[in-house]
């Protein structure tokens, strides 16, 4: 029995993949649960506190998140399957970043804090009410899901500057 987890490549702007509307998990079995570790591990290799698994090519609806601190104890999350039911008239800003849109970084408003609905590792239907990072991490992971990246809450214009840049680079590395 393997228990290895492996470090998978991410999926890099403007690859089409990250506009794809992930699938909802129909069961949590030994196999996602393996995706699951691997998406962990991928995630603290990068390094970042959060990974969608469309971000390794992996069209379902799950994401991983570990907004615990250097030094601190790690506190991996799972998140199958995940709801926003209910969020919060208050906003708060953050400076977000994404492993799919290397080394660009722009504040993003978004509401300061949600209700999320989800599936655990073990597949245990769970709720949990974020605020701080948590709760923009986690909107950011379940943008990923739809299809959605943090440069569509920026303004037309800066999106479109990170777009080509990244169009650029890509066509470059293909020569
Ligand atoms: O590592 C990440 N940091 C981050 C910072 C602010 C808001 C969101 C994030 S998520 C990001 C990792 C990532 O791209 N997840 O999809
Ligand atoms: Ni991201």
């Amino acid at each position: 029995m393997g228990t290895a987890m492996t470090i998978k490549p991410l999926i890099i702007l403007p690859d089409p993949l990250l506009r794809q509307v992930s699938k909802p998990i129909e069961r949590v079995d030994s196999d996602l649960q393996r995706l699951a570790d691997d998406m962990l591990e991928t995630m603290y290799d990068a390094p970042g506190i959060g990974l969608a698994a469309i971000q390794i090519g992996v069209p379902r609806r799950m994401l991983v998140i570990d907004v615990s601190r250097e030094g601190e104890e790690k506190q991996p999350l799972v998140f199958i399957n995940p709801e926003v039911v209910k969020s919060s008239d208050e906003r708060s800003v953050y400076e977000e970043g994404c492993l799919s849109i290397p080394d660009y970084y722009a504040e993003v408003e978004r509401p300061a804090t949600i209700g999320v609905k989800y599936l655990d590792r073990d597949g245990k239907e769970q709720l949990i009410d974020a605020d701080g990072l948590l709760a923009t991490c986690l909107q950011h992971e379940i943008d990923h899901l739809n299809g959605v990246l943090f440069i569509d809450h920026i303004s037309r214009l800066k999106r479109e500057m990170v777009i080509k840049k990244f169009a650029k680079a890509a066509k470059a590395k293909a020569i």
